[in-house]
C-alpha cells in the first residue's frame, strides 16, 4: 500500500490526522502541488485523478476519496475508533461528515479557488481546466456564515459533532477551522459554542 500525499493541503490533512491519531504509519511520497506535479504525466498515470491524497493498494486499486481511505483504514486498523462501533454511530459519523464536506469546506474551497491567483484557469481540482467565477466566491463566504451560525445552534448541547465519541466528523471539523483561516472566514468570536467545542478538539488531537 502506498500513499501520495502533499501534507499542507486540506485533504491530505484530514486524512494525516486521521492516520496519526491511530497510529498508521503507511510508505509515503509527496505530490508537490505547488510545481503541479500531480498534473504531470507521472502522477497522472497512476492516478487519474490528478488530486491527493490518493490510496494505492496492493492490488493496484486507487482510492482518491479520503472518506473512502479512512473506511478501507478504519478496516484493517480498527484500534482507536474513528468511524464508530455501530451502524448507527457509523451512520451518523457519516452524516456529520458529509455534511460538513458537502456545505463548509466546499464553501471554503469556493472562495479560495475562485479568487487566489495560484488558481486562475484551475477552479476545481482534477483533470478539467476551468475558470474562475467570482460569484462563487461570493457564495461561499455567505456559506461560510450561515453554516458556522448553523453550526454553533448544533453544538449547543453536544460535546461532538457526531453522537457520544471523537470521530473523524471531528477531525474535519479542525481541517475545516484551519482552511478557513486562509480565506479569512474563520468562525466570529461570539459563536462560543464552536471555539469552546474546537477547543476540545484541539486538546484531542494533542
Ligand atoms: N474529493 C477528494 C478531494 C481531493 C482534492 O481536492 N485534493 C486537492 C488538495 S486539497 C488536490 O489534489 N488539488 C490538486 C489541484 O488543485 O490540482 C477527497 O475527498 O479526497
Amino acid at each position: 500500500m502506498k500513499l501520495y500525499t502533499y501534507d499542507p493541503a486540506p485533504n491530505p490533512q484530514r486524512l494525516g490526522l486521521f492516520l496519526k491519531y491511530k497510529g498508521i504509519e503507511i510508505e509515503t511520497q509527496q505530490v508537490d502541488l505547488m510545481t503541479q506535479e500531480q498534473l504531470g504525466e507521472a502522477y497522472s498515470a497512476i492516478v487519474p485523478d490528478r488530486t491527493v491524497p490518493a490510496l494505492v493498494l496492493d492490488d493496484g486499486t486507487v482510492l482518491t476519496e479520503v472518506i473512502g481511505q479512512c473506511i478501507y483504514l478504519e478496516g484493517l486498523y480498527p484500534q482507536k475508533p474513528l468511524l464508530g462501533t455501530t451502524d448507527l454511530e457509523r451512520a451518523q459519523i457519516i452524516n456529520w461528515d458529509h455534511k460538513l464536506y458537502l456545505t463548509l469546506l466546499q464553501g471554503v474551497a469556493e472562495i479560495l479557488r475562485n479568487t487566489s491567483k495560484g488558481f486562475v484557469d484551475r477552479a476545481i481540482p482534477g483533470p478539467m481546466n476551468l475558470p474562475q467565477i467570482p460569484e462563487l466566491a461570493e457564495r461561499g463566504r455567505a456559506r461560510l456564515e450561515f453554516g458556522w451560525k448553523e453550526m454553533n445552534a448544533e453544538l449547543e448541547s453536544k460535546t461532538w459533532l457526531a453522537g457520544d465519541s471523537f470521530s473523524f466528523a471531528d477531525i474535519d471539523m479542525a481541517v475545516l477551522y484551519g482552511f478557513s483561516g486562509w480565506v479569512k472566514a474563520q468562525p466570529p468570536k461570539e459563536l462560543e459554542n464552536v471555539h469552546a467545542y474546537l477547543a476540545r478538539v484541539q486538546a484531542e488531537l494533542a
